[in-house]
C-alpha cells in the first residue's frame, strides 16, 4: 500500500475552529484509492511546525502528501501552484512570532512548483460537481511555509506534494458582516478525498486545462 500524508492546522487568530485540521483528524487510518492515509494536524507556529511536518514525512516515507488549512475568504477550495521561500507574516503565529522577509529555508531555492496534478484534480471536482480553481499565491504564512517545506524534505523519488486552500465553513462565516463565503465541512472534506485520489490515479503529465489568472 502507498502512503500519504495528510495535513490541516490547529487554530490560529480568529480562525477557533480550524476545518482543515478537523478534516485532517477524519482522515486518519482511512484507505483512500489505494492510499494509506496517514494525518498531522500542524501548530500554527513557525519553529514547531518545522520538526512536526520533518517528522511525518521522515516516518513515512509518503508518495502523495496533501496540505491543507483555511484561508477566509476564498469562494471554494484551491490548490496551490507555487510555494515560495519567502516567511512575511501579515499577522503573528501563535507564539506571537512575526518573521518579516526572512526564508523559509535558508539558502533554499527561490520557490517550488507543486507536483500535484493541479489541474487534473480541479477538474476531478468539477467533475463531481464541485467549485474549485487553481490559485497562483499560497500567501506567506504557515500555508506556504509548510508547502515550502515539504517540498523542500519529501525526497521520496515521484513524490506528489503539495498545498490546498479551504475556503471556511458556514458556522466561521456568519462570525463576519457581510458574511464570508463558505463550503459545509462534509464538502470540503470530499473534496481533500478527492485531491488525494486524484493525486493517485492520475498518471502522467497534468491535464492540459487553463487555470492561469491575469494577477
Ligand atoms: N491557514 C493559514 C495558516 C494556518 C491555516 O489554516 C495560512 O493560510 O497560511
Amino acid at each position: 500500500m502507498t502512503r500519504a500524508l495528510v495535513t490541516g492546522f490547529g487554530a490560529y487568530a480568529t480562525e477557533t475552529d480550524n476545518p482543515s485540521g478537523l478534516i485532517a483528524q477524519r482522515l486518519d487510518g482511512q484507505q483512500i484509492a489505494g492510499l494509506d492515509v496517514a494525518a498531522r494536524v500542524l501548530p500554527v507556529d513557525t519553529e514547531l511546525v518545522h520538526d512536526v511536518l520533518a517528522e511525518a514525512i521522515e516516518s513515512l516515507q509518503p508518495a502523495v502528501v496533501v496540505l491543507t488549512g483555511v484561508a477566509p475568504g476564498r469562494t471554494a477550495p484551491a490548490v496551490e501552484r507555487v510555494a515560495v521561500n519567502v516567511r512575511d507574516f501579515p499577522i503573528p503565529d501563535t507564539a506571537q512570532r512575526v518573521p518579516i522577509d526572512e526564508p523559509v529555508v535558508d539558502g533554499g531555492p527561490a520557490a517550488y512548483l507543486s507536483t500535484l496534478p493541479v489541474k487534473a484534480i480541479v477538474d476531478g471536482w468539477r467533475r463531481a460537481g464541485l467549485a474549485g480553481y487553481v490559485s497562483n499565491t499560497a500567501g506567506t504564512y504557515l500555508c506556504n511555509q509548510v508547502f515550502y517545506l515539504a517540498r523542500h524534505l519529501c525526497r521520496v523519488p515521484g513524490a506528489r506534494v503539495g498545498m490546498v486552500h479551504l475556503p471556511v465553513t458556514p458556522a466561521r462565516s456568519t462570525a463576519s458582516t457581510p458574511p464570508l463565503p463558505s463550503v459545509p465541512v462534509e464538502v470540503l472534506e470530499h473534496q481533500v478525498r478527492l485531491a488525494l485520489s486524484v493525486s493517485a490515479e492520475h498518471q502522467g503529465d497534468d491535464l492540459r486545462i487553463g487555470g492561469g489568472a491575469i494577477s
